[in-house]
């Protein structure tokens, strides 16, 4: 089906969903928020898919929430807006059992800061920043900024990033736990494709369940978890890649997962 405002392409069983909305730094329409949840839908249903790589055209990954859709005479209410653009594409995020990287190519800001943070893996060019826009336009922040951050980073930094708005450069990101790691601008495209095929090959049930089981983490009891990990253990147990993982460390080979 052709896109208006992303790109979705699949490479080496690697899906990249690029936000392309350029002009105003790719920052969310409703049609855009669509076509994002229906690729997300996709990647899910793909077997041949084995990461997601979420990224942004131009010099910029998100500028979050379109501000001139939103105050537009048709604007839709706000609690739509969150409810129909950004909340599912969180848990659409959070729910598919892929690895989700997303390559922060430049500013992100608002709910493209959020959603940024809300992938598994989050990387980003030396000179992208990470800006919680929302209190600069008096609004809260959304796309569950306020549960994930705090989860990354700890309450003080969060309040203080949330209520001042600061920019956080992509190097001040990394050290603060924010983010996986900072790449330079020449060496960040090769650096993310290094890092979507080595996810790509892995596997990828496996890879999935951990992801089930980090989701759970922060609201479950010490016990709870252990259950937890005990069933998806045993899961993880009966796939294919395990089996291969196994002979490939007996048999002293490289092993060939087919993700299964
Ligand atoms: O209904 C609801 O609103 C609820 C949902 C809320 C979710 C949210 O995300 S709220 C937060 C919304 N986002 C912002 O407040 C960020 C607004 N943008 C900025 O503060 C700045 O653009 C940046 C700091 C991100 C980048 O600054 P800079 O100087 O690099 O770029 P710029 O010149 O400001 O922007 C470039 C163009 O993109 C410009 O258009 P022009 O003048 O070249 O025609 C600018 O208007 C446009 N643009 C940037 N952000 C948005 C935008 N257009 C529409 N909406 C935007 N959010």
């Amino acid at each position: 089906m052709p896109h208006r405002f992303i790109k979705f392409e699949e490479t080496d069983s690697i899906a990249i969903i690029t936000l392309n909305r350029p002009d105003n730094l790719n920052s969310f329409n409703m049609i855009m928020a669509k076509e994002v949840q229906d690729a997300f839908d996709e990647c899910a249903q793909r077997k041949t898919v084995r990461c997601v790589l979420l990224t942004g055209e131009g010099r910029g990954f998100c500028a979050g929430q379109d501000l001139q859709e939103a105050m537009g005479d048709k604007a839709p209410a706000m609690k739509e807006i969150v409810e129909k653009t950004y909340n599912p594409i969180i848990l659409k995020i959070r729910n598919i059992e892929k690895p989700v990287v997303c390559a922060v190519n430049g500013v992100a800001a608002g709910a493209g800061a959020n959603i940024a943070l809300a992938c598994d893996i989050t990387v980003a060019t030396e000179s992208a920043s990470f800006i919680q826009a929302f209190s600069k336009i008096g609004l809260v922040p959304d796309s569950g900024g306020t549960y994930i951050l705090p989860r990354l980073i700890g309450m003080q930094r969060s309040a203080a990033l949330m209520m001042l708005g600061e920019k956080v450069k992509a190097k001040e990101a990394e050290a603060l736990g924010m983010i996986w790691k900072s790449f330079s601008d020449d060496s960040f495209q090769m650096e993310v494709m290094k890092l979507c095929k080595t996810l790509a090959a892995m596997p990828t049930r496996g890879l999935g369940l951990t992801k089930k089981l980090l989701n759970s983490s922060f609201d479950n009891s010490l016990n709870a978890q252990l259950v937890a990990e005990r069933d998806l253990q045993e899961e993880a147990g009966a796939t294919y890649d395990f089996k291969e993982g196994v002979q490939a460390f007996i048999q002293k080979r490289p092993p060939q997962f087919k993700g299964e």
